[in-house]
């Protein structure tokens, strides 16, 4: 005979199994672009359970979760030793934040985690929570991971416990199980968020996409994503920051933007993930935008579609902090499928897949914002006209044929 704390135990890692096993269905694409999926592809529910449970009797004779973990967000990604690899941010009920890796051999479902945790090595300064790496396989040959330190603000005063500095750590690694850790990234900006290492050298230097911001939430003056470049990554040290592409009125990244994974290359030029966030009545609503860098010049915006590229839909809608897609990584594959991962509402990770041809297309020929309500209605105009002139000229193809049929 079972024991009620055999029975439960057997209950809940057939309920895991299955999770874990669970096939997940393409959805039909609404835009053209991507194709999302019906299941997330990483959730709390998915951290194994002897992470959570300590499975003796004797010393947890209720079988008690011990670590209760809130959400598993915002992770990078890279496709290593074959298998496609979310390194994802694991926020534990105690809203500390952590690494951890799970695989998967196909890149949309059966995302299993590895063994343990990752032990993040730590500077002199100790972080109190890090979160949303960014993976990168850099020319150099090792794999970085660049992600948000975060420490209590020491000027802040004894009242004020919510006051933070966001800086970037960086840490790199040969097999994403033992890091390096390395200094954190100098800036001359107070708070850095969303720092992304990009993969090649720039003129033998190390180049970083930067989010230059005034306070921890607001961008303030600083908005925008900047680029930089540091002789070293050891000790890297961005002096001199420009803005490549700014936040602006009356758009979806009016608020705040930020870079998301690391750019895509391209025969036409870089491809960008980013975020941008505009306020609302109902809060901080952040969407995923994308736009293109000059191959030669990283600084230079060459097209950037207007408004979003992913919006919060449905159910990613609601989550710990409602209204909100954020990617950090997606892997382009041997055979031009992009796998963007990205989470909603900080709370689970999803998936949806496309191609490159499809993103160059979305980005080279999707029209520019034109910042006012008369030049959204003109781009709707072109497309009309130019649909009635394929339908006039359909029109006279028929009646051609008909005639020389008669
Ligand atoms: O809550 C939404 C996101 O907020 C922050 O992003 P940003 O720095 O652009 O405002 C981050 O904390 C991110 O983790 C979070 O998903």
């Amino acid at each position: 005979m079972k024991t009620n704390f055999e029975e439960r135990i057997l209950q809940m890692t057939k309920a895991h199994q299955q999770l874990i096993q669970e096939p997940n269905q393409k959805l039909a694409t609404e835009n053209g672009i991507y194709h999302r999926y019906q299941n997330p592809v990483l959730t709390a529910q998915h951290i194994p359970l002897n992470w959570r449970f300590d499975f003796n009797p004797l010393t947890n004779p209720f079988l008690i979760e011990r670590f209760g973990v809130n959400a598993v967000l915002n992770a990078g990604a890279i496709k290593f030793n074959g298998k496609y690899i979310l390194m994802a941010r694991i926020e534990g009920n105690d809203r500390k934040s952590f690494f951890a890796i799970a695989e998967s051999p196909n890149g949309v479902d059966q995302f299993k985690f590895w063994d343990k945790p990752v032990v993040m090595p730590e500077t002199e300064n100790p972080d109190t929570n890090i979160y949303d790496i960014r993976l990168v396989a850099h020319e150099d040959g090792w794999i970085y991971g660049l992600f948000c330190t975060e420490r209590r603000d020491p000027k802040a005063s004894k009242g004020d416990q919510s006051a933070a500095i966001a800086q970037c750590g960086i840490a790199r690694t040969k097999d994403l199980e033992n890091w390096e850790r390395l200094a954190d990234l100098k800036t001359n900006s107070a708070q850095q968020r969303n720092v992304v290492l990009h993969p090649e050298f720039v003129n033998g230097k190390y180049a970083f996409y930067t989010r230059p911001q005034d306070s921890f939430i607001e961008a303030g003056n600083g908005g925008g994503i900047g680029f930089g470049l540091s002789d070293t990554i050891e000790n890297a040290e961005v002096k001199e920051e420009k803005v490549i592409d700014q936040k602006q009125y009356h758009t979806v990244y009016e608020a705040k933007n930020g870079q998301g994974p690391a750019p895509i290359k391209s025969e036409k030029g870089w491809l960008h993930l980013a975020h941008g966030v505009r306020n609302t009545a109902a809060g901080l609503r952040y969407v995923l935008y994308m736009f293109m860098t000059d191959l030669n010049d990283l600084t230079k915006v060459t097209h950037k579609p207007a408004g979003y590229f992913i919006a919060p839909e449905g159910i990613e809608r609601v989550g710990d902090v409602s209204n909100v897609i954020f990617s950090n990584g997606w892997i382009l594959d041997d055979d031009g499928t992009v796998y963007i991962y990205y989470a909603s509402s900080d709370t689970r990770m999803h998936v949806a897949t496309t191609s490159i041809a499809q993103l160059l297309d979305y980005v080279t020929h999707n029209p520019e914002d034109g910042l006012r309500s008369a030049t959204s209605v003109q781009t709707i105009i072109n497309i009309i006209d130019n649909n009635q002139k394929i339908n006039r000229e359909k029109n006279t193809m028929v009646n051609l044929n008909e005639r020389v049929s008669l």
